[in-house]
């Protein structure tokens, strides 16, 4: 039966079917026919053009051949799989799109089917591609490669402490095409600066577009602790904690220490010491300290470190009255590094004083050395301040000359060294220490009363032992001695007379020459005190501890 049936198809001139794509050209009758000699005179009984040839699936189609109809089979076929062009397409996350609104200008002749090959992450924001499917009715399939733009919060990660402020709310936003440049951007809930110094993970909301994102910003610390190291001293079996040895800790997290390997606390010597810090984060540094383990740890004592002071230009004194000790009380030298001091240069400079007991125990002192640049009008600024309260208008000459002379009794103290260089820089150290030697009480004096308007001179012993400088005042057209350097006197030094000045030589025969003077260089001196006599009573103002015995030692 299914042979007889071959045969009879076989036996057939004409085929049982013709494939035809679906659209296409319809195949002549001729086409057909199996012999081709035989297919001229093929012709369509079937209306032909009637046929819907543009989707797929038989069509009955009779052929007439040398007078005889034939049935057979126009076969339409689709094998044309459809067209269409990707679209691109931007979205915010959580919304969907269907496949479709990936593609356009979809064409088949046959009903097309999109459909995803994959379902596309709408939640996740970001760039990516979209792979469609577009099939046909006869299952021939396109894939069409899109691409979706998905916005969306954006977790912003910071370091701790980098940032000072984040004020862009698109700054937490994903929005990989830009598409949102030009929407309206808002913080619902925006960053506190405190946050970002604080490590942690914190809730931001904002808006574009109108449509609310929940965004977090991470505040991190990646950074290490910091720390300077600290030397430590101790004695054996006093044990040390790892944060001794360390000092201005800084982590914007909570940080721990502890020591690489344990120290020896007990053998006397010095060693390494590795101190480990971690921060909440797990970040670590290592620091690095000696610790010396010593018989006594108590440090030397340094005394007499004061501040000091000289002259651009001049020379600088620093051991004057400094000493050290260990604790044990035996003396130590001391070390002074003025390394830093400038004399050339006006400024504060440090001196460090330090000193070094047989243990290894040290202590130091930092003073300040300042280097002044002095000149007059600093000095007459002083002056002027001081006479302010001192003067007034009302008064004469003398008594003018008086104020000042005790003025400078009571207020420069003698003492029995200083610089000589100069009349200016004297007084300035005199009004700045307060004290001074005979060229101090001089310059002080000198500069005060050339201030007040009263004429006087510096006059200087010849001869001496040692050399003495004072002043010499004219008062009421008379020039008078005006000595404010305490000598241990029966007499005012205060316009004291020529007279005086010779009985008073010739008293003190401990003191040599003590007024003697080239009397060729200095106008004579009066041989009279001024009128009106000098009040009774002794207000000269005299200090009490005067050093008189060794008065005008340079
Ligand atoms: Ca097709
Ligand atoms: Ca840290």
């Amino acid at each position: 039966m299914l042979a007889a049936a071959c045969g009879l198809w076989s036996d057939s001139p004409v085929r049982p079917f013709v494939v035809m794509e679906a659209g296409g050209a319809v195949p002549r009758a001729s086409e057909f026919v199996k012999n081709r000699e035989d297919a001229a005179g093929a012709s369509f009984i079937t209306d032909v053009e009637a046929l819907d040839t543009r989707a797929a699936g038989d069509r009955p189609v009779s052929i007439l051949l040398d007078g005889t109809a034939y049935d057979t089979i126009l076969r339409v076929a689709d094998t044309t799989p459809p067209a269409g062009v990707p679209v691109e397409r931007t979205l915010f996350a959580g919304q969907t799109l269907e496949a479709s609104d990936f593609v356009t200008d979809v064409y088949d002749l046959s009903e097309v089917r999109i459909y995803f090959k994959k379902q596309p992450d709408f939640w996740w924001p970001g760039a990516r591609d979209v792979l469609v499917v577009l099939q046909d009715e006869s299952g021939n399939r396109t894939d069409i490669t899109s691409r979706m733009y998905v916005i969306g919060p954006k977790d912003v990660r910071v370091e701790a402490g980098t940032v000072k402020e984040l004020t862009d709310p698109r700054a937490f936003v994903d929005d990989p095409s830009a598409a949102g440049a030009d929407m309206p951007a808002a913080f619902t809930r925006g960053v506190d600066p405190a946050w970002l110094g604080v490590p942690g993970e914190y809730g931001v909301g904002v808006t574009l577009g109108g449509v609310s994102m929940a965004a977090k910003l991470s505040v991190v610390d990646t950074t290490p602790p910091r720390a300077d190291a600290v030397d430590r001293a101790t004695t054996p079996g006093a044990v040390l904690e790892p944060f001794d040895f360390v000092t201005d800790v800084y982590d914007l997290s909570e940080v721990t220490a502890r020591f690489a390997e344990p120290p020896d606390f007990h053998a006397i010597g010095e060693r390494g010491v590795s101190v480990i810090l971690v921060d909440a984060f797990g970040n670590a540094a290592e620091i690095r300290a000696v610790l010396a383990v010593r018989e006594s740890i108590e440090p030397p004592v340094i005394k007499g470190a004061a501040d000091l002071t000289a002259f651009m230009g001049g020379k600088a004194t620093y051991r004057g009255g400094v000493s050290a000790k260990d604790s044990e009380g035996a003396p130590l030298e001391v070390e002074v590094d003025s390394e830093a001091v400038n004399l050339r240069e006006p400024g504060v400079y440090p001196v460090i004083y330090s000193a070094v007991d047989r243990h290894g125990n040290t202590a130091s002192v930092t003073v300040s050395m300042t280097v002044f640049d002095v000149d007059a009008e600093a000095v007459i600024e002083i002056i002027d301040g001081i006479l302010s309260y001192l003067i007034d208008g009302g008064m004469d000459q003398r008594e003018k000359a008086r104020e000042i002379f005790n003025w400078v009794c009571l207020n420069v103290k003698y003492v029995s060294s200083g610089e000589k260089d100069g009349v200016t820089k004297a007084a300035y150290n005199g009004f700045r220490n307060r004290q001074g030697d005979c060229y101090t009480l001089y310059a002080v004096s000198e500069m005060m009363l050339t201030r007040a308007g009263i004429e006087n001179m510096c006059i200087e012993r010849t001869g001496g032992r040692v050399r003495h400088y004072w002043n010499l005042v004219k008062i009421g057209g008379e020039w008078y001695h005006f000595d404010t350097t305490p000598f241990q006197v029966s007499f005012d030094t205060f316009l004291f007379t020529e007279a005086e000045a010779e009985e008073y030589t010739l008293a003190r025969k401990d003191v040599q020459n003590c007024y003697v003077y080239n009397k060729a260089l200095y106008p004579e001196v009066a041989r009279e005190r001024p009128e009106p006599p000098e009040e009774a009573g002794d207000d000269a103002g005299q200090p009490e501890e005067s050093e008189g015995a060794e008065a005008g030692a340079a």
